[in-house]
């Protein structure tokens, strides 16, 4: 028997100069580096061994809280039985046992998964379905791919073509050819302070009519949408948005695809952001809140019809060309089977439901404080938008960052917005916890 070992997370390294950070002030963060070193529920522990609110789930992505025994323990288990196993021409039963429980949890006729291992591969995933599956059923002249402005799909080269994010697409060359994209529905005039879902918008749905009569139905295979948008700052769907994109899809025979990768997992206080708004897409993906966040993994949910599509129109053999080595890793559908296990028996769906009001009224208090000029919320999710300094576009909110970090609270900021999106368990005392950190802060920010 090996000693036990330390946790390599425990161990703070003194070179940080290799690892090239994702989406992050490289230079910025390795002069003034910020470590999370353990976690548990509604906290991390920084390398200073300061106490962290943890306002953000991780990246929107710790439903649960950290690390529940629960989930640590089935992740352990199963990488000591079956380390890997293949599902190429072969299987092993843990995809089949977690694609039959999220069957169940899916809207109606959402009852095939295909699985992945982030966002960014669900979302180039549920595209390359859209288009072979019109190919399959004899309409292969539906290539084009239709986005909204400031959505955020990833990082693959599929989904930073529909996205519309400009820093995200404008280094990457000519992206995918035939995408077109919807407005987005943010309006400051119209809607600002709104708490829940904001009135006006609706009609900005309409402009899919206007694509389509410039591009003709017979050319467009999918739209995808954020139901609601979180990376880019939180933009709430108007009252009535999406059932109207649902009802000009159907009427044109578009594949509608909801990127369900913050809204999944109860976010908004029910499963899926689908139930939430009664509105069913024909694909939905998935990521993040299916372990917990504990392994990657991400899914993409498809219609019946589709799958069916696949099965009855390809010929002998393989039916979809496409899948990733570590689709349905078993570790991961051993965290995910254990995280479902979490959600359904403490009823986290239910907590982030009663919670939302509280949480409603406790953002919107910071009205009125320094800079903001907006406050939106849905669900356990909230974005504060703050006027942006003259001639530094982001740099307050980041200022703001900085300093709820150094009160013991975790945000993110994307531009001048602040994104709240804290785990489903967080409590009345801590949301108050919260908002006065942030309350402090904004207080004493230039
Ligand atoms: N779609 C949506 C809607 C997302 O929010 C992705 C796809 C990509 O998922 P992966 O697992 O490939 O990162 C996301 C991810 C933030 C933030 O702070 C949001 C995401 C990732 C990192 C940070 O808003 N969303
Ligand atoms: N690159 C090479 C050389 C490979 O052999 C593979 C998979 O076999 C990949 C990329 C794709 O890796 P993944 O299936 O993990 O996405």
């Amino acid at each position: 028997m090996l000693p036990p070992t330390t946790p390599l997370s425990s161990r703070i390294p003194t070179d940080l100069e290799a690892f090239w950070m994702p989406f992050t002030a490289n230079r910025q963060f390795k002069a003034h580096p910020r470590l999370l070193v353990s976690a548990q529920g509604m906290y991390y522990t920084s390398h200073d061994q300061r106490k962290i609110l943890d306002g953000t789930a991780g990246l929107w992505c710790v439903n649960a809280g950290h690390c529940r025994p629960e989930i640590t323990t089935a992740i352990a288990e199963q990488a000591a039985t079956l380390d890997f196993g293949p599902t190429f021409q072969m299987g092993h039963p843990g995809p089949f046992h977690l694609a039959h429980r999220l069957a169940q949890l899916t809207p109606p006729g959402l009852d095939y998964v295909f699985f992945t291992n982030s966002g960014s591969e669900s979302v180039d995933t549920a595209l390359k379905i859209a288009l072979a599956y019109h190919r399959q059923k004899g309409e292969a002249s539906r290539v084009r791919l239709i986005g909204r402005e400031r959505g955020y799909h990833g990082v693959g080269f599929g989904g930073i073509s529909v996205g519309g994010i400009a820093p995200n697409r404008k280094f990457f060359g000519g992206l995918l050819t035939g995408v077109d994209h919807l407005p987005h529905t943010h309006n400051l005039e119209q809607n600002a302070f709104s708490q829940g879902i904001p009135a006006w918008g609706k009609h900005l749905a309409d402009d899919l009519e206007r694509i389509v009569t410039l591009h003709d139905a017979s050319t467009i295979a999918a739209v995808i949408v954020e139901p609601v948008a979180g990376s880019t700052g939180v933009l709430i769907p108007p009252q009535g948005y999406l059932q109207r994109l649902r009802d000009i899809c159907d009427r044109h025979g578009i594949l509608l695809i909801f990127d369900e990768v913050i809204t999944g997992f109860g976010r908004l206080g029910t499963a899926f952001a689908a139930d939430y708004f009664g509105v069913t897409p024909d694909l939905m993906t998935v990521a993040k809140g299916l372990t917990n966040g504990a392994v990657p993994m991400g899914a993409v949910f498809a219609s019946n019809d589709i799958y069916q599509g696949f099965m009855d129109s390809s010929g002998p053999g393989i039916e979809f060309f496409h899948g990733y080595t570590y689709s349905g890793h078993p570790l991961a559908c051993a965290a995910a089977e254990a995280t479902l296990n979490v959600y359904e028996r403490e009823g986290i769906f239910y907590q982030a439901q009663a919670m939302a009001p509280i949480w409603q009224e406790a953002v919107h208090s910071l009205k009125g404080s320094p800079h903001v000029i907006d406050i939106r919320n849905l669900g356990l999710v909230a974005g504060i938008e703050l006027e942006p300094r003259a001639g530094k576009p982001g740099q307050r909110a980041f200022d703001c960052f900085q300093a709820c970090y150094e009160q013991g609270l975790l945000i993110r900021t994307t531009g001048d917005i602040i994104a709240l999106s804290p785990p489903l368990i967080i409590n009345q005392v801590q949301i108050e916890q919260l908002v006065d950190i942030l309350r402090t802060v904004l207080q004493t920010l230039p």
